[in-house]
């Protein structure tokens, strides 16, 4: 059976964007391939430090990230999840593959560039977060990859590390292949020209899975539409398309059936739908997360995906550090 492996930063909390984007196909995926999930708490503190705030006070959320991320992801029907610092043998293969990566590899990635004009300089485990993601994928030997568009030259770049690896000292690694979802990038509540996201200041901008009744409907009712006053499904009107699509993954219905089923009046009843939608369809991940967050099912729960992934992730290393000259 081939494996899946994928992973999530514990930036925030988990958004409808990561549900409908990730999540929900992971928790299909699972049915049909041998899978494991982590909580990548190590690639989340690649930007946190360079953020405002005392270290101390980041470390804190950094926890309670971690926590609330792995207990949703559970609530959403997750199974074999890990914490990605627990197993380190992922920073271990990490330092292997820098050394056999030229770093021409890393100078090319749009992404870091991105997050380093976003932010208060640039670390230097940013810069290899490519090489740390490698590890996530290969250290498993994990042949598929569910990821967004956004991550295909992370990808690539994790299939140039195994072909390397392989030529250097035989064949151990499969190449991984990406999985895309089929579903629309969710984008900002506030601004859709930018994709939803854990980590953006505005709270308004996203819906988080933990949110109450209250806060949806608050979000939705001021998320921003244009000066139109219909609501119609045309692509080229961002702010409405944006929330046709939200409508439409959660209810497994096209854009264009929803419009043509109801007669909405103006967009105020149109947000207000959503809203309640939306609502109904979290309501049981956030009480079944409140309950994980009380219990100690979470822990039990977690620590089996530790035992399944540490397993594999000392087995495969066994290997390669006989392979690169390590003494055992
Ligand atoms: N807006 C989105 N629409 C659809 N899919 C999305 N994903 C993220 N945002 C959207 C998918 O969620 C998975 C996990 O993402 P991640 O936490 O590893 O990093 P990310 O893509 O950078 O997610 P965020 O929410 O934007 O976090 P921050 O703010 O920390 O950068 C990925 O599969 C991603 O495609």
């Amino acid at each position: 059976m081939k494996r899946v492996f994928s992973g999530i930063q514990p930036t925030g909390i988990i958004h409808i964007g990561n549900y409908l984007g990730a999540v929900k196909n992971w928790v299909a995926l699972q049915e049909q391939y041998d899978s494991l999930f982590s909580v990548v708490d190590m690639h989340a503190i690649t930007s946190s430090y360079f953020q405002v705030g005392s270290g101390t006070h980041i470390a804190e959320q950094l926890k309670e990230s971690t926590k609330i991320t792995a207990a949703t992801l559970l609530a959403c029907g997750v199974k074999n999840i890990f914490i990605q610092s627990q197993v380190p043998e992922h920073a271990y293969l990490m330092w292997i593959f820098s050394c056999i990566s030229p770093m021409s590899w890393f100078q090319i990635m749009t992404q870091f560039k991105e997050k380093k004009s976003a932010l208060n300089g640039a670390s230097l485990g940013l810069f290899a977060y490519p090489a740390l993601m490698a590890a996530d994928i290969l250290l498993y030997k994990a042949e598929l990859v569910p990821v967004g568009d956004d991550q295909t030259q992370h990808l690539e770049l994790a299939r140039n590390v195994a072909s390397r690896y392989n030529g250097l000292f035989g064949d151990f690694f499969p190449l991984p292949q990406p999985l895309y979802t089929t579903g629309t990038r969710i984008m900002s509540l506030r601004d859709a020209t930018t994709k939803m996201s854990k980590s953006a200041k505005s709270e308004m901008s996203r819906v988080n899975l933990l949110d109450s009744p209250d806060e949806i409907r608050n979000k939705f009712i001021k998320a921003k539409t244009d000066s139109e006053g219909t609501v119609k499904y045309d692509l080229t009107r961002i702010e409405v398309a944006n929330l046709f699509h939200i409508l439409s993954e959660f209810t497994g219905k096209k854009p264009e059936m929803l419009e043509a089923e109801y007669r909405w009046g103006d967009s105020l009843a149109f947000k207000q739908t959503i809203a309640e939608v939306v609502i109904e369809k979290l309501r049981p991940i956030r009480e079944k997360t409140e309950e994980l967050m009380k219990g100690d099912n979470l822990f039990e729960d977690l620590e089996k995906g530790r035992q399944k992934a540490g397993e594999l992730a000392s087995l495969h290393i066994k290997e390669i550090k006989k392979t690169v000259g390590f003494t055992v």
